[in-house]
């Protein structure tokens, strides 16, 4: 009982610190509740150490292209207290792509990454999916919803991790050597946002393994600062990333900026304090810099997916993080074994052309009137083009559609037939409409 008391004051300490400097991400206060277990602290130092090992060796081979993508099936347990929590698919989905995009360096804002680092960006090669096969070998979508009672409680102050317990409301993890976990639930306190999300790093607890992100967090928005960078950043812890800063600031004391840890990555420049959720690409707090760097004194890295910037601006992973990640995948066992994963994908999201794009794209009314609406299932609020043309080709309306649903006005088109072409960048498909007044 004694044990339990401060184990919850010192939760309950860190979360305050946490609150107090806005903290968006819990991964380190949870990593050191977690190491309050002497065998599960024992296991990520073994994992750390072997890890690191194998990078030693592997080092050159792992900053290579490896021309094998690896793919991460996911299920993604959506606990839920209420309607607005209960995540819509689309939004999954969106999230899918998100984290997709960044991980193979496919995010339309690369191109915003300042010239001393664009070299330094990695395609990771790995990619994420919804599973398609659920541990007993059923057909799934990769989405399990759980109805959480009223009472439960996945807030930070007494509810890290109950989320994955069913006891307290949660939905049991599915095995960690076969999916990546990620939870979605409602992390507030008196409806104030603590906390976006956090991750366990390679060598944890099987049953806790995963990221757990506050449900409003999570998918593509159309609005700044909702893109889904916070889960690419948990999935970065997940798979062994460390925050740029090294964790070293505490974010207590400006004043005091600590260049000596490290986030075991050289090409990632040394950082005292974390970002605030800004793009403050004047930032330098290190003039001491890792070999890689010679004599140049690298600003700090704000694009990084691991640091605290503002989603907008973050637009990479490192070549040096890539092989860090890879060294995981490597020796951890339950990452090892997930890129064998038989788990598999549900097709329908991945980054490539989907095979029946044309069925996803719904028109009505048709014949239409005064307005035609335009309805993309099976995608998040991502970016559209819309082309309306006349029956000789000649293009009467062109827009971005940015929401998942789009209605274009028809008033003062002649009664006829008319095209519509819906593209991203990846799929195309033309539907015809007949214009009836
Ligand atoms: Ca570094
Ligand atoms: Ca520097
Ligand atoms: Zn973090």
């Amino acid at each position: 009982m004694k044990l339990k008391l401060s184990l919850v004051l010192i939760c309950l300490i860190q979360i305050l610190n946490a609150q107090h400097s806005g903290e968006p991400c819990a991964t380190m206060p949870v990593y050191y509740s977690h190491l309050q277990n002497a065998t599960v602290k024992q296991n990520y130092a073994l994992t750390e150490q072997k890890a690191r090992q194998w990078l030693k060796n592997n080092k050159t081979q792992l900053l290579k292209k490896q021309n094998t993508v690896i793919k991460i099936p996911v299920v993604v347990h959506v606990v839920y207290k209420n309607a607005a929590q209960n995540v819509a698919d689309s939004m999954i989905y969106s999230q899918i792509n998100v984290l997709n995009e960044c991980f193979r360096k496919q995010n339309p804002n690369y191109n915003t990454t300042r010239p001393v680092f664009d070299s330094l960006g990695a395609d990771t090669e790995i990619e994420f999916c919804l599973a398609n096969t659920d541990p007993q070998g059923n057909p799934t979508t990769g989405i399990v919803r759980t109805a959480a009672p009223s009472n439960a409680q996945f807030d930070p102050l007494f509810g890290f991790d109950n989320s994955k317990k069913p006891s307290k409301g949660g939905d049991t993890a599915w095995a960690a050597s076969s999916y990546f976990n990620i939870w979605l639930v409602d992390m507030s306190i008196f409806n104030q946002t603590v906390v976006l999300g956090y991750a366990t790093f390679p060598g944890s607890d099987p049953a806790l393994d995963g990221v757990v992100i506050q449900y409003n967090y999570f998918g593509k928005y159309s609005k700044p600062n909702f893109l889904g960078r916070t889960t690419v950043h948990e999935a970065g812890h997940w798979l062994g990333m460390r925050h740029i800063w090294a964790d070293d600031d505490n974010g207590q004391n400006p004043q005091t900026v600590y260049c000596d840890s490290t986030d075991f990555v050289d090409d990632t420049p040394n950082a005292g304090p974390k970002s605030s959720s800004n793009c403050d690409k004047a930032k330098n707090t290190c003039s001491l810099e890792t070999a890689f760097w010679g004599a140049t004194d690298a600003p700090d890295m704000v694009e990084n997916y691991m640091d605290y910037s503002s989603d907008a601006c973050m637009t990479l992973f490192t070549k040096g993080q890539k092989a860090r990640m890879y060294s995981f995948l490597n020796s951890d066992p339950n990452r090892m074994a997930i890129k064998t994963s038989t788990a598999s994908c549900n097709t329908i999201m991945s980054v490539n052309t989907v095979q029946n794009f044309n069925d996803l794209i719904v028109l009505s009314p048709n014949p239409a009137n005064s307005h035609l609406d335009i309805k993309i299932k099976g995608f998040g609020e991502s970016d559209f083009g819309l082309v309306l043309y006349d029956i000789s080709g000649k293009v009467i309306l062109t827009q971005n559609v940015n929401y998942l649903t789009a209605s274009i006005p028809l008033q003062d088109l002649a009664n006829g037939l008319y095209f519509v072409k819906i593209s991203n960048n990846h799929n195309s498909c033309v539907k015809k409409v007949l214009v009836q007044h």
